[in-house]
């Protein structure tokens, strides 16, 4: 079986945006690969994190990741810290990765931008993706769109490595969602959903109550224009179809059809059910799932040793491959 590998920042708490880009598609996977779900926290400190937030985001997404239904008897999940072999790894590819590809990386200026203080972190954010990637010789990384761009250098490097000191990793690719691979923030359209936003009504949180639910659709900008199209010139609206596509599973034309004479009202109100009913039943087991500490516990430390075996075969490969005296 290939092997499938992906990971979700506990820098917050998760928007529909992560769900609907990434965690969605997790479950379905597991059936056909050999799939590592992770809980990155060493990428969630390349931004200024409080360490009690830290602690009580990491618990909630690995409770989070067990609600949408990933089964720790197929997938493997842990927390990235537990397996210092990502680091080591991504330690060893900072030897064959140049500062001014890092530098272009949007993800970088975008939030460097944002940041009174850039971290040096930050710029190294995607060398340490490569090495998750690359440490379980994955093929697919099921990611959103605006992944797209650390997945390219990923193969870059692993290309390099091969090249270099020949064939030692698989060269993986990306695998984003038929609908829903970017969705946009509900007040600003034109910028992602981001769990960061520090507006609340730009984004809507799995674990949202459902009445914060449907009063954050309402308020969700849409145009004046106040006509059913699926266009990139009313973005507020198109996003909206996105979401009631991605849930719902209808496709964007038969929902423009179904509403163009009920009008955007009737739209937001259904839409506000539909995402409401698609998240139900994880809101409703995430409390049970969270409150058993010793369950968490077993299914992270369990999931840490089956990743830390592969991660070794991987890595001692790399540092032989490069010249390190084996110990
Ligand atoms: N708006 C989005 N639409 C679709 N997919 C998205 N993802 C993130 N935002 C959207 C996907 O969710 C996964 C986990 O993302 P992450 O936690 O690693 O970090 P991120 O991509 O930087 O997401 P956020 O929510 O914007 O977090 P912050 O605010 O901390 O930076 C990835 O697969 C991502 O593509």
């Amino acid at each position: 079986k290939k092997v499938v590998y992906s990971g979700i920042q506990p820098s917050g708490l998760l928007t529909i945006g992560n769900y609907i880009g990434a965690l969605s598609n997790f479950t379905e996977l597991q059936e056909e690969y050999n799939c590592l779900y992770c809980i990155v926290d060493m990428h969630a400190i390349t931004v200024p994190q409080e360490a009690k937030d830290l602690r009580k985001n990491t618990l909630d997404i690995l409770s989070l990741y067990l609600a949408a239904g990933i089964d720790p008897e197929k997938s493997i999940i842990y927390i990235q810290s537990h397996v210092p072999e990502h680091v080591e790894l991504a330690w060893l590819l900072n030897s064959i990765t140049s500062v001014g590809q890092l530098q272009r990386m949007t993800q970088y200026k975008d939030k460097s931008q944002k940041s009174k203080e850039v971290l040096s972190g930050l710029l190294n954010y995607p060398v340490l993706m490569a090495a998750d990637i690359l440490l379980y010789q994955s093929s697919f990384v099921p990611v959103g769109e605006d992944q797209r761009q650390h997945i390219e250098l990923t193969r870059d490097i692993a290309q390099k490595f091969n090249s270099r000191y020949s064939e030692t990793f698989v060269v993986p690719e990306i695998m984003v969602p038929k609908v829903g691979a970017k969705i946009m923030s509900l007040q600003n359209p034109e910028f992602k959903m981001s769990k960061s936003d520090p507006d609340k009504n730009s984004y809507i949180l799995i674990l949202d109550s459902e009445d914060d639910t449907r009063k954050k659709i309402k308020r969700a900008v849409t145009d004046s224009l106040g006509e059913m199209n699926y266009s990139n010139e009313q973005l507020g609206l198109k996003n909206l179809i996105d979401i009631h596509s991605a849930f719902s599973g209808k496709t964007p034309d038969e929902i423009v059809n179904y509403y163009r004479d009920l009008g955007y009202g009737a739209f937001k109100e259904d839409l506000g059910e539909v995402v409401v009913g698609g998240l139900r039943p994880i809101r409703q087991r995430f409390e049970e799932i969270r409150s058993d500490k010793s369950a968490l516990e077993k299914v992270y430390k369990e999931g840490a040793e089956k990743a830390s075996y592969l991660a070794n075969k991987t890595l001692r490969k790399v540092y032989k491959k490069m010249g390190f005296i084996a110990k």
